[in-house]
């Protein structure tokens, strides 16, 4: 006789408990009611009402692979560092929190699909790039010292001439931008990623939306081939990459991001890497870093390229065009970022592990980079120290700036802070590294570091208790951009020499600005 397997046994004994007791059964029902009910009030604003994720990531056990429901509970109750995810110890209960995580790990009746035929589908065009005139319809003295500015407060974006510090035009985003937006090659169009998937092109010249598009459901950010003819977008769901068009967000391919196994994964970013003509892209749940080819003629059957260039009869046939090739890394990346000469990869996992890869031969070669506090490597930037070349990066969870030399990949130096810092910012050329205190009691502060001493020479506090962050310059270096981050905010502009103040213009929240010439020359001391 086969054996009575064990989940039938707990069905049919709780079927039996339920009715001796229906109130047992009355119970378990307004308990995953309440949890609903609790899910909707406190979460559903920034995880969006069906946990597929908004401002914050998506709810589902697929993206809650690496978080214990114990880390769970403690993020609930205690906020989480470095995200917009507040506490809740003082408006829940031990017993509410511990619902709210049984709800967040249980699977959708129905996982959503987000394939080929969906994303053309949402695809909307504008305005044909034929119709629109590639003549500006404003006048400034320098296009390529435009900036823009986004503006989370009502989910707007600012145009600013970066000569006069005047806004020309502000127009309106999708909700909840993240990440840099990325510029055309010749600065005329922009690319922006919002966290729910939509990918807006934008014509700067024209003061117009050219194409939009919903890569995903929640992304996480995108990158622009270097020759301008791409669009790559990575995404935590569904776990794809999404290759697009530049010129009207058509989608070209779709890449199931899955291990030799069969097993998926989240993309936790992707970028360009001009002189490689290839997209790096960083996987959150499996050991891997995708480089993914653009060339016209692309790499084949070297390297680790994958090809899939015989027929069925076992011929030879053109090698399709954008292969991936897959390095093994140590531990899953969170985020990376590049050496000026793209040989270099510097990762993070978000528990703290550092690794260096080189991207020519294929493979980590430094381990155990010493990175303790969880750097936000996309905002780590590098310099020349001493005659050699260094990387600093503020860390996320420790109050101080790690300088490493990009030889020895030793740490050279800790620079103490007044609190954990999120964004880091120079130019080539001024003397001076910015670094905010974005978390803690000095959020309002701002650092002005040396990179000559690699000491703090002076401490900002634009605004007493409002956040001081994100620092950006001007194309030659001589002005930097600083964000109040408040919905009664501003962008300050300093003197980047005197650290003198010369300008206030008031914004809505203001994130990140972005140099069109410092972007599109991914000048270093820049984000990329
Ligand atoms: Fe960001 C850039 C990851 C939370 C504002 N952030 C990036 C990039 C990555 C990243 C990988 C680089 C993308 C690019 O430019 O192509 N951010 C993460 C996280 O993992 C983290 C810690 C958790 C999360 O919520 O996903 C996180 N980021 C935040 C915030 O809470 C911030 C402060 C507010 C917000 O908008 O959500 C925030 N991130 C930014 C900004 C940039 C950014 C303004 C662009 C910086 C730049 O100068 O390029």
């Amino acid at each position: 006789m086969p054996a009575t397997p064990v989940s039938s046994i707990i069905v049919t004994l709780s079927l039996l408990l339920c009715s001796i007791h229906p109130s047992l059964a009355a119970a378990a029902e307004t308990k995953a009611a309440d949890a609903v009910s609790l899910y909707k009030d406190n979460c559903a604003e920034c995880h969006n009402e069906h946990r597929l994720g908004g401002m914050g990531p998506a709810l589902l056990p697929g993206n809650l692979k690496r978080l214990r429901k114990n880390a769970a509970i403690d993020v609930i109750r205690n906020g989480r560092m470095a995200t917009q995810m507040p506490a809740f110890k003082e408006k829940l209960s031990d017993a509410e929190i511990q619902s709210l995580v049984e709800y967040v790990y249980t699977p959708l009746k129905e996982t959503p699909v987000w394939g080929m035929e969906e994303i053309r589908a949402s695809q909307i065009i504008h305005n044909r790039e034929s119709d629109l005139s590639d003549k500006p319809v404003f006048k400034v003295d320098d296009l390529l010292n435009l900036f823009l500015v986004v503006e989370l407060g009502d989910h707007h974006v600012t145009l600013l001439d970066g000569d006069k510090f005047e806004p020309i035009h502000r127009f309106k985003s999708r909700f909840a931008l993240h990440g840099g937006p990325k510029y055309s090659p010749d600065g005329r169009f922009v690319y922006f990623a919002s966290r729910d998937g939509w990918i807006s092109k934008y014509d700067i010249y024209n003061l117009k939306l050219v194409a939009e598009v919903r890569a995903g459901i929640n992304t996480r950010n995108q990158a622009v081939s270097a020759d301008g003819r791409y669009v790559m977008i990575a995404n935590y769901l569904p776990h794809t990459l999404v290759l697009l068009d530049a010129k009207d967000l058509s989608p070209i391919k779709l890449f199931d991001v899955k291990d030799a196994d069969g097993k998926s994964s989240r993309v936790s970013a992707v970028y360009t890497a001009p002189p490689r003509n290839s997209f790096i892209a960083a996987l959150k749940d499996i050991p891997e870093l995708w480089e993914i080819s653009y060339e016209d003629d692309p790499p084949i059957g070297f390297d680790g390229w994958v090809h899939d260039y015989r027929t069925d009869s076992g011929e030879n046939r053109a090698p399709e065009p954008f292969p991936v090739r897959r390095i093994s890394v140590d531990d899953y990346l969170d985020d990376f970022f590049f050496d000026q000469e793209y040989v270099s990869l510097i990762g993070a996992s978000r528990e703290g592990k550092g690794q260096v890869v080189d991207l020519d031969v294929g493979r980590v070669i430094v381990p155990d980079l010493e990175l303790p506090g969880m750097p936000h490597l996309g905002s780590g930037i590098t310099f020349e120290y001493k005659g050699r070349q260094v990387l600093a990066t503020p860390n996320l969870k420790k109050g101080d700036v790690s300088v490493i030399d990009m030889e020895s990949w030793k740490t050279i130096k800790r620079i103490k802070t007044l609190g954990p810092g999120f964004f880091m910012r120079s130019h080539k050329n001024t003397p001076y590294a910015w670094v905010d205190v974005f978390f803690g009691p000095n959020k309002d502060v701002m650092h002005v570091i040396d990179k000559r001493t690699l000491e703090i020479v002076k401490t900002l506090r634009p605004v007493p208790g409002k956040t001081a962050a994100h620092v950006e310059f001007t194309r030659d270096g001589k002005y930097a951009l600083l964000s109040i981050w408040d919905p009664d905010g501003a962008v300050i502009v300093y003197d980047s020499a005197t650290l003198e103040e010369v300008k206030r213009l008031p914004m809505n929240k203001p994130s990140g600005k972005y140099n069109v010439f410092n972007k599109t020359r991914y000048l270093e001391g820049t984000s990329h």
